[in-house]
Order: structure tokens, then sequence, then C-alpha cells
């Protein structure tokens, strides 16, 4: 720890002061904290502050802990304090502040370094702490779970568990250049796979798990990373106030003229469809030019080669100008393209043959008893196959640049790695027009909150089972219900619809929608015209809509556009276009085997389930850690608290739920040692100095502190207290025992 201007000499003498403490009074209660703050005063504020004003820092010491309003005041006086983090035993919840607080720097990097989680307040360090020292001491892989709604603050959470991992881990040369790769690897995909949302200015629009890997001296040496579905229906089509993927205006914006020339670009955003349609060109909270040089920092830093980077930029221009080739329709309805200019420059870009593209635009090629019969597009359907090879080019392009930085944070010189997985994935949405893309997305949703409501019961459960306490069973909700009703075999969403996308005939959108009702129309938890639900409730959905009470809450689905995007598929003449790519990254991405094979390629839905059940495995395998974040207001302002809005985020959340399952038996417990460090003062038994075991030196400040029977139990290592009132007594005690202290430690620092 530095020492700098007048603080130093103070600091001295409190090490001095820390010595003289330890000798004379054999390790006060505040040892832990000694040599982590920087001068007394600061070491005598650590610990519950006052609660009041600033409400309890673990929801677990709510006195009113049922009660939803109880919670969110609590929530409020710490966001109006900026006190974003808040403890339900061991879940972090985090509140956006909407501003720079200033607790992510060094200081508070060093602060949370190898601290008991709950001897400092609540803080996504003690989060990031408790997993790698877990990993280390116990050797166990741990995960992190960070969820919450769109604009929560998921991804900057992880984003600091990231940077607390980096700096408080084991540093070399050799080891250096693995952490900024792991951190470099954040700009790089936020550049392709973020964008502004109406919500979010930077918001994810693909899930990312990020394993991050160490050897047995605890030093990161590689990572890994899976991308989940990125919504790359954005590439073609952005609802009013938001914009494509932010590399788009990043490349526009910050390359040089020479590149933008040779892409045939202008900087004009509006004048590229893909990019207009939002009419949100600018964002006040991005840099585009500067983050464009920060992309390429990052892709330098990430080993993409001067020819990677170039192809990368060649596919970004090349869906730009894809966009821009119009049709219009002769008189049988055909589909021409207007605008050759386009075309040819999509070809040249992509190095790809002109006259196929051109053929595949506009005609579909099907095979009748051998023969080859063409059939040509209406206007309509050409739009649609020319989005098909945007979309395609750029969510392969996407998969790539992940498998690219995956090559790159590779350790293949290391065993008996132990691993720290970071989830950060897109948040439960409830738009207006809510389409495949949100269904996707709250299926996701509803998959990771079952395995938080079965591993925090679980590990509940463990914990009473391993410290001989007795356990109560709760009644909970559990969302396995609506996870089959979407994934199960073979009446599940997802099945049905995949049925449907591969029966013969005319499957539309339309029948899809009369199949769930026929098969799931009684469901609890599907709505739909033919469900028993009431008159009114079926009066607020349209023809072309169903229903699902998730967890989070009710969303209403429009099916349209459902089966086109599960079956994904591109049309046959622009899919071999693109295998005959001279670039590099499409020659990569598009296989000529893909042309030649017979089987069908699996659905979007059930690559997306299979990828989910994949991630499930990796999940349980590990010791999860959770991060749930909370969006204050809709405005991003920093001093907006919108009760209503966190109220219902609590609910679905599941907070309420957690609480409950914490406070089921006993509401706070702590190991025997720590507690003991903490309050042997209060007890002349244990204090200044008590040399038997830990547990019966509780025992004994119990005794003192004349407990009622009930309000506690002394389990194999922790002691277990049931009501917070018990806690507050013994705190309140501490503190007037602390206030004499203080006096003590001036008179001292007088005497110096
Ligand atoms: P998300 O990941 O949860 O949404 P972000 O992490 O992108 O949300 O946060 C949204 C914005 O809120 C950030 O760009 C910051 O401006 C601000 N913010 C979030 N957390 C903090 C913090 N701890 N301190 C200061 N500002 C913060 V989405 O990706 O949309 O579901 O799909
Ligand atoms: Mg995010």
């Amino acid at each position: 720890m530095e020492l700098r201007g007048t603080k130093a000499p103070m600091y001295v003498n409190i090490l001095k002061l820390d010595t003289f403490l330890c000798k004379h009074l054999k390790g006060d209660s505040f040892n832990g904290l000694w040599p982590l703050a920087r001068n007394w005063k600061e070491k005598m504020d650590v610990g519950l502050p006052s609660r009041d004003r600033t409400g309890v820092p673990d929801f677990v010491l709510l006195e009113d802990y049922k009660s939803t309003s109880a919670f969110v005041e609590n929530l409020k006086k710490r966001f109006t304090s900026n006190l974003i983090y808040t403890y339900i035993g061991e879940v972090l919840i985090s509140v956006n502040p909407y501003k720079q607080l200033g607790i992510y720097t060094s200081k508070y990097l060093a602060l949370y370094r190898n601290v008991n989680f709950y001897e400092l307040p609540p803080h996504v360090f003690a989060i990031a702490d408790q997993a790698y020292r877990s990993m280390r001491t116990e050797g166990r892989d741990q995960c992190v779970l960070i969820s919450g709604e769109s604009g929560a603050g998921k991804t900057e959470a992880s984003k600091k568990i990231l940077q607390y991992i980096a700096a408080n881990s084991t540093h070399s040369k050799e080891i250096e250049s693995v952490k900024t790769r792991l951190l470099n690897s954040n700009p790089i995909l936020e550049s392709f796979g973020n964008a502004k949302t109406n919500r979010n200015d930077n918001s994810s629009r693909f899930g990312k798990y990020m394993d991050i890997q160490f050897n047995y001296k605890g030093a990161p040496i590689g990572g890994q990373i899976i991308n989940f579905l990125l919504e790359k229906s954005r590439v073609c089509t952005q609802a009013r106030g938001n914009r494509n993927f932010h590399i788009f205006y990043q490349l526009l914006k910050g390359c040089d003229k020479e590149l933008l020339k040779k892409l045939k670009l202008s900087r004009d955003t509006d004048s590229f469809f893909y990019l207009n349609q939002g009419q949100c060109p600018e964002v006040e909270s991005l840099d585009d030019e500067e983050e464009y040089k920060n992309t390429r920092d990052a892709l330098n830093v990430c080993d993409f080669s001067e020819r990677e980077q170039e192809c990368l930029w060649t596919i970004v221009s090349a869906t730009l100008h894809l966009g821009n080739i119009g049709f219009k329709q002769d008189e049988q309805k055909h589909a021409k393209i207007k605008d050759d200019k386009h075309v040819a420059a999509v070809a040249a870009l992509l190095e790809c043959p002109e006259d196929m593209l051109r053929h595949g635009l506009v005609n579909r090629v099907i095979h009748v008893d051998g023969d080859e019969v063409v059939k040509p597009f209406n206007k309509e359907r050409a739009i649609y196959a020319r989005d098909g090879v945007a979309k395609g080019i750029y969510d392969r392009m996407f998969t790539w640049i992940v498998q690219k930085l995956n090559k790159s944070l590779t350790n293949e010189h290391e065993e008996n790695m132990s691993v720290i997985g970071l989830l950060d994935i897109y948040g439960f949405e409830i738009f207006e027009y809510n389409s495949f893309e949100q269904f996707c997305i709250n299926y996701c949703n509803e998959k990771l909150q079952q395995i938080f409501i079965q591993l925090t019961l679980k590990s509940e459960q463990d914990e009473y089972m391993n410290e001989g306490i007795e356990w109560e069973p709760i009644r909970y909700f559990n969302n396995k219900v609506i996870c089959d009703l979407i994934e199960s075999k073979p009446v599940g969403i997802i099945s049905i619809m995949d049925e449907e996308c591969l029966r013969p005939g005319e499957p539309t959108d339309e029948t899809f929608l009369d199949k769930m009702s026929h098969t799931i129309g009684t469901h609890p938890h599907y709505i739909g015209h033919t469900s028993k639900a009431d008159y009114y409730t079926r009066k607020t959905m349209r023809r072309d809509q169903f229903r699902l009470l998730h967890y989070a809450g009710e969303v209403t689905y429009s099916v349209k556009g459902f089966l086109d995007k599960n079956n994904d598929q591109l049309n046959r003449t622009l899919k071999e276009a693109l295998t005959k790519s001279k670039n590099l990254i499409i020659s990569q991405c598009f296989k000529p085997e893909e042309i030649t094979s017979k089987k069908r390629p699996e659905t979007a839905a059930t690559q997306f389930k299979t990828s989910l059940a994949n991630l499930m495995e990796i999940l349980l395998d590990k010791q999860p850690s959770y991060v749930r974040c909370v969006k204050p207001n809709e405005e991003k302002s920093s001093k907006t608290f919108d009760e209503r809005l966190v109220r219902h985020q609590v609910k679905y959340l599941g907070l309420m739920e957690n609480l409950r399952v914490r406070r089921a038996g006993f509401a706070y417990r702590r190991p025997y040692k720590a507690f003991l460090a903490r309050y042997k003062c209060l007890c002349p038994s244990t204090w200044p100095s008590y040399a038997g075991v830990a547990r019966d030196g509780v025992h004994l400040l119990i005794k003192h502190l004349e407990w009622d029977e009930d309000d506690y139990r002394l389990g194999k290592t922790k002691l277990f207290i049931r009501w917070p009132k018990t806690l507050f007594a013994a705190e309140d005690a501490l503190h007037s025992k602390k206030n004499d202290l203080a006096i003590v430690i001036q008179s001292h620092i007088r005497a110096y």
C-alpha cells in the first residue's frame, strides 16, 4: 500500500499502533481489518453502518423480511446513499447507479483482497474474491451467475469481476499477456455483439459464458468463451431509437479514407438502409470514432492479423451494401434487382461469384424428379433472401470471432486447471412487440432461474445438514413447469415448432399457432385463443398472438416470423455462392460440405435448447455465486428510484423467495472464529484473549450476553442466529465498546 502526502506519518503511527494493540490487547476484535484500512477512523467505520439512514447491508437483517415494501425501501435507502450493493446471505444484489461512484479504484481492489466476505461492506469485488479464494482453497471450480433485466448492469458487473481477478491474481510477464488478452476480448465482443436499444445504450445482444482458467498457483493462464444466439435480426431491422451493432458506426466514423474507399463506403450512416431505420445514428454516451480505435487496438492485442482484420471490415461493409440492394417487381410479380452497383460491391468485397449472387437473390432453385426448376421470387421473398445473406454472414462472422478469441486465449501447456466461469446473458425482455428472439431470451432466463432456485435451496439444505441443524422444508414456486412447457418432447413449444417447420405441405406461422392451441391450449402457463382464459384476457390478444405466463410475468408473443427464424435457412444458390468466397473468414464459415450434406441442419430453437442444456451442465458442475442486478428507473438516471419498477424486478428475480429460503430458519450465521474475533471484547472470559476452541468461546460469550435458548443454534462450525435483533444488540454493544477503544487509541496517538 503506498504512503502519500500528509497521511503517511499517521499511517506509520497506525502500523505501530497495530503492533501496540496486538501486543497489549492480544488481538482486538477488528484484527482482520487493520492491514487494510488507511487510517484508524476508516477502520472504525467498517462494520454495520447506521441502519436507519442507509438501510441494512444484508437483507437477512430486515426485521420484516416477508414484506416486499420493506425490501424495496431498504434498496431505496441504500441507493440514495450511493450504496448500490446489498447481500441476501451470499447473493449480491446490485442496483445500477447510472453514475461513476469511484468504488472500483486500486484502493478498493486492494481493500477487498483476501478479506472474509462479511468483514467489509457488500461489493462485487467481495464476490470475485470469494470465488477466487474458494477456488484456490477448496480446489473447486467456480461460476458467477449474473442476471437481471436489460440495462440492470450485468455486463458491467462481469467486467468488474474480471478486472478484480486480473488485478489480484499472481503476476508475471507471461501471465500479464493472458490477462491483457482476457480483458481485451470484451471490447471486441461488445463492438460486434452490442447495440443501442431503448433500454440500454450498450445492450448485449448475445449471451456469453466465459471460463477463466488458472494454474495451481492461482495465476490466470487462459480462457474459453461460449457465445449464445446473437440477435441477428438486428443486422437488417432496428426499431425506432435502436441502432445496429456498434461496429457498423465505428467503422464508418473511425476508419481512414483509404480503407473507406476500398470498402466503397461513405461516412453518411443515413445512406444505408441497415443503419437508418432506427433514426438514431448517434448516441450521446458513445464515441464511435474513439471506439473504433479501441476495437482495433483490442484486435491487435488478441492476435487478429492485419489480413483477418481486413476481412472483418469487408464483411461488415458487404453487409451494408447488401442492405442497399433494392428490388422492383414486374407484371408477373417477379422480383428484379434495382441496384447493380451494390450487388457488384458485395460480390467484389466477399470475393464470390456475382452471377450466382444475382441469381440467388431473386430465384429459388428446386429439384423435382432430378430436374432443376427455377422459381422466381416476388419482391418480398427477394428481400427475405437478401436479409438472409446479411444475417448469415454477420452471425457466422461473430461466431468466427469468438473462436478466434478462444484460440488466442487457449492454454495448451498446463494441466489440472481450475476455472472461474462468468455468465453474462441477456436479461428477461418484455417489449410491446415480442418475437422469436424474446421467446428464446426469456426461455434462457427461465432455465437460469430454475438452477438459481434449485441451487440456493439445495445449498441451504446442505449447510443445515452439514452443520447438524434441523431443516424444515419450505414451499417455493418451481418454474420447471414453464421450462417443460417450452422444451419437453413431444408436446413442448419447441417440438411443435420444429414439427411444423419440417412438415411437408404449406406450414405457416398460423398453422403453428393452431397446433399449439390444440396440444397445449389447456396448459396453465399458456394462453391461446382456445384457452379457457377469461374473455377479457383473450380479448387483449391479437389473432397472431399467444401468451406465456413466465415466472417473471406475462409475455405476449407474436408468432409472425417464428417458423422462418426457426428454420433459419439460406437459399441454396446463395449459400453456394458464399462457399465459393475467397474471403478468409467467409470461406471458413461456409464450407462446401454444407451444400452436399443430405442432413437437415438443426432448427435455431433446437440448437439453442441444446446449447442451454450444455450450459446447465457446465454450471451445475461448479460452485455458484450470484449477482442479481436491478435497474432503478427507465430513464438511465442516477437520481430516480422508481419503486414500482424495482418492486417488479424484486418479484420476478425471486428475491423475496431467496430471502425467505435464507431466513427459513436462521437469519444470520458466522463461523465461530469470525464471530468470536468480532465480538469477544463483550465478554470478560474471552477478552482480551481466549485460548480455547472457538466454539466454546462463542458459547461462553453467548451465555454472558444472556441470549435466549431458542434464539440461536450451535452448528458444527458455525453459529446460527434466528433473529436480526439478537445480532443488532451485540452490534450496538460493540459500538459503544469501539468508542471506548477509540478513546484509548486517540490518547495513544497523542502520546506519539
Ligand atoms: P446489462 O448488461 O444488464 O444490460 P449494462 O451492464 O450494459 O447492462 O449496464 C448498462 C449501463 O448502466 C452501462 O453502460 C453503464 O452506463 C451503467 N452501469 C451499469 N452498472 C454500473 C456501475 N456499477 N457503475 C456505473 N455505471 C453502471 V443487456 O446487456 O441490455 O441485458 O442485453
Ligand atoms: Mg449486457
